[in-house]
């Protein structure tokens, strides 16, 4: 049996706690979009997961209805809304590029190998908001080894799914469709970069990115794509799609670093879902353990 050391931000499934299970079954009973403000009093009391520094768990309610999901509308309640019917069946996950093992999977063949963790991670978005969520899923370094990626692969492109009949604001050009990310190999190597399926214990919303999506918790949330179906093995940088929205305000690199400001608006503090006072932002959204990989490069430059 393998025994591991217990990471601040691990979180055992004998801890998502009974109201947040609790919250989370009546989420799914249909109570998620409607009435959620008026419960978020009642939350204030589940209990901190152990880890990311004992901070408490952002409400269920917020984590499903406060959303940033460009493909089902720009406003923050839109996702709940309108990917309620999201078909995520089938799914297939396509691996390509500069490796010894691409190939295209049904989602859960593709799963089929990784064991699921809890694991509670800040989120924290470009406006300034953010979030402590426990999510489920794996390390994408686990998939990056299975797929043996050669010395020319560099970088790791993620594709959001492409299909306007399903992700109707794709209808729009809001964004140049579909959604694109890259991580640098080392930063998709990291153990804290994760594949996730579920959140609070179950499976993942459709407005939280089912059935697939990254979540880098150093970076601002954008870098967190969501409904993935293609991850690239590639040589160069990849474009993603916010750089491609607007160079000036949003770089590839996109670490949370307090210090440089949106050149709209500073970034020094930040306001918890469901709190009112805002608190300061920590330099890699307090991930310190990621610094060596950007050691040597300036994070003003590379923002
Ligand atoms: N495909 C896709 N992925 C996406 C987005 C999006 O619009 N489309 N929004 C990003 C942004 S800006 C944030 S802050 C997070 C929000 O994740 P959440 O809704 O689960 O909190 O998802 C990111 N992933
Ligand atoms: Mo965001």
């Amino acid at each position: 049996m393998l025994i591991r050391k217990r990471e601040p931000w691990d979180l055992p499934s004998s801890e998502i706690t009974p109201e947040s299970v609790y919250l989370n079954r009546r989420a799914f009973l249909g109570a998620m979009a409607v009435g959620a403000a008026g419960t978020i009093g009642s939350v204030s009391g589940v209990a901190a997961a152990k880890g990311v520094r004992q901070e408490k768990l952002t409400p269920y309610e917020d984590v499903t209805t406060y959303n940033n999901f460009y493909e089902f509308g720009q406003g923050k309640d839109d996702p709940a809304r309108n990917a309620q019917d999201f078909r995520t069946e089938p799914w297939t996950v396509a691996i390509e590029g500069h490796c010894a093992k691409p190939g295209k999977y049904d989602l859960l063949e593709f799963l089929q190998p990784y064991e699921m963790e809890d694991r509670v991670y800040r989120l924290r978005c470009v406006e300034a908001w953010s979030m402590v969520i426990p999510w489920r899923g794996f390390e994408l370094r686990k998939l990056i080894d299975r797929a043996e990626p050669t010395s020319q692969a560099k970088f790791v492109e993620f594709t959001t799914l492409f299909d306007p009949e399903r992700m109707p604001y794709q209808k729009t050009p809001i964004l140049d469709w579909p959604y694109v990310e890259g991580l640098r190999m080392d930063e998709a190597r990291h153990r804290l970069t994760m594949m996730v399926t579920g959140l609070y214990g179950k499976e993942l919303p459709n407005q939280n990115g089912a059935p697939l999506r990254l979540i880098v918790p150093w970076k601002y949330g954008f870098k967190s794509i969501k409904s993935i179906v293609k991850l690239r093995f590639v040589d160069k940088q990849p474009v993603s799609t916010w750089e491609r929205a607007n160079r000036g305000e949003y770089g590839f690199y996109s670490n949370v670093n307090p210090e440089v400001d949106h050149p709209r608006w500073s970034q020094a503090r930040e306001r918890r879902i469901g709190e009112f006072q805002r608190r300061p932002t920590l330099m890699f959204n307090g991930y310190d353990e990621v610094a060596s990989l950007y050691a040597g490069m300036d994070l003003r430059k590379n923002y």
